[in-house]
């Protein structure tokens, strides 16, 4: 067989391999066309032919060539453009599909019940002030009434730092700071994080939460504070609600009571909620000792002052029908998406 015929083979067997199914073009490519391939090695030959037949050959050779390169570089870019439809449809993004929405959560019920009663007093006209939850002995104990060696203090005892520093046991401290600083008229409420050294168990933990209020200006009374208690129930409970005061002692108020409401779930008749009582107790209060008022430069002569204090997570307990504090703490949320 003469060359010219090996080659017309060579161009067939190519063309018969490029189109059968799944064809490997690369491997093909270099098969026909490459350095040790099958035309190269024809045309390593074209030194036996005669000087009159090589022209011919030689450009039949390069027709096959191109014709082989041509044919091999349309199907890779056919290929290519296939694969990329292909791509394009299955990767296709549905711009005006309804996006993943992020999970929105919401706030803790102690927050929740710490925004009602900032915002009951609010509406009041009252400030709201915070202060340190480290604090000294003197703003915690001394300037409430309450001198080393009190008995009340055993009521309240805390963790302490040192001696004389310690984690207040309530937020009348951040009271006291104020009437040192500031003179009457003063209508404020601290809300905040207090300690007491108890055990955690259904109703006590060692870390809470209050809110104490404090009103000092001339010719302030036990009205006025039945008076801003009342609208407080009334905004917290429902608008029937009545409250009553009972007699207490705190060292810090003279006199001083605590304050029942009548009960929002049977309105006073006695049901499980009330323990039969009809009444429910939420907070204690009273007017400020005079003591207090000296021991903050405020004349008591000149002016008078009611306060009193309310444990945030008992106002929440009872509104959200919690049956143990200690849920409050848990942050399970089973639990707190039910608020
Ligand atoms: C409670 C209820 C109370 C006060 C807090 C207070 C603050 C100042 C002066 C006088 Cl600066 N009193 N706060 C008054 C009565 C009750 O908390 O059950 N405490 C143990």
């Amino acid at each position: 067989m003469g060359l010219k015929e090996t080659l017309l083979e060579i161009k067939s067997e190519a063309e018969r391999q490029l189109h059968a199914s799944n064809a490997n073009l690369e491997e093909l490519r270099i098969k026909y066309l490459g350095k040790k391939g099958e035309l190269t090695s024809v045309l390593r030959g074209m030194g036996q032919l005669s000087p009159e037949e090589r022209p011919a050959v030689g450009a039949l050779a390069n027709e096959i060539r191109s014709a082989i390169e041509n044919e091999i570089s349309e199907m890779k870019a056919e290929r290519e453009k296939k694969l990329k439809a292909l791509m394009l449809e299955s990767e296709k993004i549905d711009v005006t599909m309804p996006a993943a929405l992020p999970d929105v959560g919401h706030r803790h019920p102690l927050a929740q019940a710490q925004r009602e009663l900032e915002n009951i007093f609010l509406g009041m006209g009252f400030s709201i002030v915070e202060g340190p939850e480290v604090e000294l002995d003197f703003y915690n104990f001394q300037a409430l009434n309450m001198p080393e060696g009190h008995p009340a203090r055993d009521t309240q005892d805390t963790f302490y730092v040192t001696d004389n520093i310690l984690l207040r046991s309530q937020t009348s401290s951040v009271q006291i700071r104020t009437m040192e600083k500031k003179k009457p008229p003063i209508r404020i409420i601290s809300p905040g994080r207090v300690y007491r050294s108890d055990n955690a168990d259904a109703t006590h933990s060692p870390v809470f939460h209050q809110c104490e209020g404090l009103v000092v200006d001339r010719g302030i009374t036990m009205g006025d504070l039945r008076g801003t208690l009342l609208i407080l129930a009334r905004e917290l409970f429902g608008k029937d609600t009545r409250i009553r005061f009972r007699p207490h002692h705190f060292p810090y108020t003279e006199p001083s009571a605590e304050l029942d409401v009548s009960c929002f779930n049977c309105g006073g008749k006695g049901c499980s909620m009330c323990k039969g009582e009809g009444w429910i107790e939420i907070l204690g209060c009273g007017m400020v000792h005079p003591n207090v008022l000296l021991g903050c430069g405020v004349d008591p002569d000149e002016f008078s002052g009611f306060a009193f204090g309310v444990g945030i997570e008992r106002i929440a307990i009872l509104k959200y029908h919690i049956d143990d504090m200690r849920l409050l703490y848990e942050n399970d949320l089973r639990f707190l998406s039910q608020f």
